[in-house]
C-alpha cells in the first residue's frame, strides 16, 4: 500500500527540541481540527472506521502506538514511536489505533471539523463503498 509519513524537523537548541508543522507547506491540507488522546487503556483499539472525505496526519507525539491502515485491498501497520514522525491517512482507508503506551499521547492534525456523517463504522459499509464485494454472504 502507498502510505505517506513525514518525519518533520526538529529544531535543536541548547533549550530542547521544538517541532513546527504548517498546513499545506508540511503537510497537503488546510489544518481545520486538532484533537488528541491519551489515557488510552491497556489492549483498547481505537478507529475502526473510514472516512468519505477527511485527511489527517497522527503523530504520536508521547509514547508510542500503532496504526493500521487498510484501503479494502491491503492491510498495513504503523508504527508511530517518534515524536516527529506523522502518517498521513486520506479517505476511504480503515484505520484501527492499537497498542498504545501508558504515555501515550495521539495527535491529530484534521483537514474538517467533525462531522459523524463522514465517518463509515461499519467494515463491509466500508468494502461496498470503494466497490469492492463485502464479507457477508
Ligand atoms: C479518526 C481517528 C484517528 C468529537 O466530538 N469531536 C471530534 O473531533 C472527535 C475526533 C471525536 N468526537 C467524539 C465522537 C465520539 O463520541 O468523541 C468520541 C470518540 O470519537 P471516536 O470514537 O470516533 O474516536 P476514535 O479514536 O475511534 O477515532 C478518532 C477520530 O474520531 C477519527 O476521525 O480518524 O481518531
Amino acid at each position: 500500500m502507498k502510505k505517506l509519513t513525514y518525519i518533520f524537523d526538529e529544531i535543536c537548541d541548547y533549550r530542547g527540541i521544538l517541532v513546527a508543522i504548517q498546513q499545506i507547506k508540511d503537510i497537503p491540507f488546510e489544518i481545520k481540527r486538532i484533537y488528541y488522546m491519551y489515557g488510552t487503556k491497556e489492549n483498547v483499539i481505537r478507529g475502526c472506521h473510514a472516512h468519505k472525505t477527511l485527511q489527517q496526519v497522527l503523530i504520536c507525539i508521547n509514547g508510542s502506538c500503532k496504526i493500521l491502515l487498510d484501503n479494502g485491498a491491503e492491510r498495513e501497520t504503523v508504527i508511530l514511536d517518534k515524536k516527529n514522525l506523522g502518517i498521513y491517512i486520506g479517505a476511504n482507508i480503515w484505520r484501527e489505533m492499537f497498542e498504545f503506551s501508558k504515555d501515550a499521547i495521539l495527535l491529530v492534525l484534521a483537514s474538517d471539523y467533525y462531522d459523524e456523517k463522514d465517518y463509515i463504522r461499519n467494515y463491509d459499509e466500508f468494502l461496498k463503498s470503494i466497490n469492492l464485494p463485502s464479507n457477508v454472504s
